[in-house]
């Protein structure tokens, strides 16, 4: 069997979303998810140039060589761009061998740990009693695991919550430019407590609770805001602070047991080797998307399981179905399966793109048992809706100085 077409599409039906499809001389076809969020045309660039002509008449069936061969055989390995491209190739690859074998992906990866995947879905609001009424809403229709955002009073904007804009693009205005966001870690300290105590006094201890710092926070500022929240049970804090710097989340572990959870940002393994190893953290968020792919992401788990870490992938909007799709295989395999993160249905538009029959109920996930990843892609219906210039928003201090958005 031979690769004989690799093509590299872009479609914007709300969000922009870079798809891989290899072709193969037997008629299979295989997808991936290559986006990332702000930099899609890099990778588009990397595939196009650099990847796809060293793929042309290569079996499809060697996964391994040819995630090693782009990586190991690149003498410019990681960052964000060649991983997203590795993935790409790596997830339509994997589509391709279930679909040779007729067997959904999870069942190549070792078969079912559990029958369904837990989701977290998001609450978010411009004041903490719109959150909690929409973390109602969402415990309503069965979520046992909710993400709490609220805005911060004195801040314009904040991460989660848009206000009135619908999403990022209306954010940007028509130029578009990155946005400018503030942040004042003070401000946010008196919110998020405040937050927190509301919905374990609304809603009791048992439903789960989350939170996403989004990065805004020193290490010793993490482990003072970890410290707060202790009272109100979190499942897990996640991103509380950078951790290029690996030994920030030493810092923050050591005042705190709020569980910590980090990665949607991470390439590789070696973004989070030290903070897997000694336990630093609870949770490991990488994407398939962005770690590599299933394999890339297979390996990180593998390695995070036998350190007690468990899983809990990236489930932003950004990621196309294609992702959450390869997510799910590894949810319903992995035996250290934390939780999955939900962002909640795609538009109309992405649904009339990416078709599957993967199905969302009670706050769980069921992975369908088509062969491959599950996911079809319609280049039709994608090619209404052209890529569009966007940008994620930018973050200041209030004197000015640039933050972590
Ligand atoms: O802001 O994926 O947990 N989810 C997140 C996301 C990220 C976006 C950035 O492109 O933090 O919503
Ligand atoms: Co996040």
């Amino acid at each position: 069997m031979k690769i004989s077409e690799i093509k590299v599409l872009v479609t914007c039906p709300g969000r922009n979303f870079v798809t891989v499809k290899i072709v193969t001389d037997a008629g299979v076809y295989g997808l991936g998810d290559a986006t990332i969020n702000g930099r899609e045309q890099a990778v588009i660039a990397c595939l196009n140039e650099h990847v796809v002509p060293c793929l042309i008449d290569r079996d499809p069936q060697d996964i391994e060589d040819i995630w090693q061969y782009l990586y190991r055989g690149v003498y410019w390995r990681r960052g964000p761009i060649g991983m997203a491209a590795i993935a790409a190739i790596d997830m339509a690859l994997w589509d391709i061998k279930g679909k040779i074998a007729g067997l959904p992906v999870y069942q190549l990866l070792g078969g079912r740990s559990r029958k369904s995947v837990t989701l977290y879905a998001h609450a978010n609001g411009e004041t903490i009693d719109e959150t909690l009424e929409n973390a109602a809403a969402l415990m309503d229709q069965g979520f046992k695991a909710i993400r709490l955002q609220s805005a911060i009073p004195g801040l314009p904007v904040t991460y989660g919550v848009l206000g009135e804009q619908k999403d990022y693009f209306e954010l940007q205005g028509n130029r578009p430019l990155p946005p400018e966001e503030e942040w004042s870690t003070k401000k946010y300290y008196k919110l998020v407590v405040e937050l927190f105590k509301k919905a374990r006094e609304k809603f009791g201890p048992d439903v789960h609770l989350l939170h996403d710092v989004h990065s805004r926070l020193t290490p010793i500022e993490a482990a003072r805001l970890s410290k707060l929240l202790e009272p109100y049970d979190l499942m897990f804090l996640e991103d509380a602070c950078i951790a290029e710097n690996q030994d920030s989340f030493k810092l923050v572990r050591n005042h705190t047991v709020t569980p910590l959870a980090i990665g949607e940002t991470f390439n590789s393994i070696w973004d989070c080797k030290e903070l897997i190893q000694n336990q630093w953290i609870d949770y490991i968020r990488a994407a398939a998307t962005h770690a590599g792919g299933i394999t890339g992401l297979r390996r990180i788990i593998d390695f995070a399981a036998i350190h007690d870490v468990k899983s809990a992938p990236h489930g932003a909007p950004d990621l196309s179905p294609i992702c959450f799709a390869a997510h799910m295989h590894l949810d319903s395999w992995a035996p250290n399966f934390g939780i999955q993160e939900y962002s909640g249905a795609v538009n109309e538009q992405t649904a009339k793109i990416f078709k599957h029959a993967h199905e969302v109920n009670d706050g769980t996930a069921f992975v369908s048992d088509a062969p491959g990843l599950g996911v079809d892609f319609d280049e039709e219906a994608a090619a209404e809706y052209p890529y569009k210039r966007s940008y994620l928003p930018v973050s200041r201090l209030e004197d000015g100085t640039m933050w972590h958005w």
